[in-house]
């Protein structure tokens, strides 16, 4: 498992202000989590190159969670968390489904559709905006396009389990001491996942789509600037990519039955 340390209740991946401290004694995180300092446990499997699996993990803990609530073929990991109170989870989204269980302790959780993608600032799978469940008014002054979004609020108490799709942008804050299980699987075929150790790598077909996108914009980038922005447009017309993209009717070997 790995504990990140820091002294803002605010965890950003990008500015890095929290460290890895690994072999942390279990008496001595759980004394600190409970009495509030700054510290986040996300377990992994002891073997650092394997997924986590809560019930493997922790075989003991595991009973108390009684029902799976998907398939346990299409389950890719399982992820024991532990937060103080007020610690705020940067704003993300990840490439598996997710069913996110609280057990001990709230958890208020922030949750944007998709098509919010374009007005959360994002800077890869995450967001520039910091703490914005704890302070929302002031990321909108700096981010005024959040005013656009359309946000669902919620806040887990023991023994809910919220489901959390693929793609959708979520930040979380325990609102006291906290403890959460969650549950990452595929809805995609098996044959569009690549190894993954944390949930958030891009299925592959995107990550061929991006190659070949680098390759197209370097062939425009032979032709001078006008040429180049008139034929960006052109190829990438929802007229153009919507007669070549397939509907999820003719896709339905991908649904989440198969
Ligand atoms: O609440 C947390 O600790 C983080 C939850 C989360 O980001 C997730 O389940 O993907």
């Amino acid at each position: 498992m790995y504990i990140s340390t820091g002294s803002t209740s605010f965890v950003f991946f990008d500015f890095w202000n929290f460290e890895y401290a690994n072999e942390y004694p279990a008496e001595d995180f759980l004394r600190e989590v409970a009495a509030g300092e700054v510290r986040y446990l996300r377990s992994v499997s002891a073997r650092r190159k394997d997924l986590p699996d809560f019930e493997k993990d922790f075989p003991t803990l595991s009973a108390d969670i009684s029902e799976a609530l998907f398939r346990p073929d299409r389950q890719h990991s399982q992820i024991l968390r532990i937060s103080p109170k007020n610690l705020e989870i940067w704003l993300h989204y990840d490439t598996l489904d997710n069913f996110l269980t609280q057990t001990v302790g709230e958890k208020e959780v922030l949750l944007f559709p998709p098509s919010d993608a374009k007005n959360l600032y994002l800077d890869g799978d995450k967001s520039e905006c910091i703490g914005l469940i704890s302070h929302l008014q002031e990321n909108q002054v700096c981010f005024p396009d959040l005013k656009k979004t359309n946000a669902y609020r919620e806040v887990l108490k023991p023994g809910d389990v919220l489901f959390i799709p693929a793609l959708w942008f979520h930040c979380t804050k325990a609102l006291n001491f906290s403890v959460s299980i969650n549950t990452f699987f595929k809805s995609l075929p098996d044959k569009m996942y690549g190894k993954d150790l944390y949930g958030n790598r891009d299925p592959l077909p995107v990550e061929d789509a991006s190659k070949h996108l680098q390759k197209a914009i370097a062939a425009l980038s032979q032709l001078p600037q006008s040429y180049q922005s008139f034929y960006l447009h052109k190829l990438l017309s929802p007229h153009a990519v919507s007669s070549t993209l397939t509907s999820d009717s003719d896709n339905n070997n991908c649904s989440f039955s198969k």
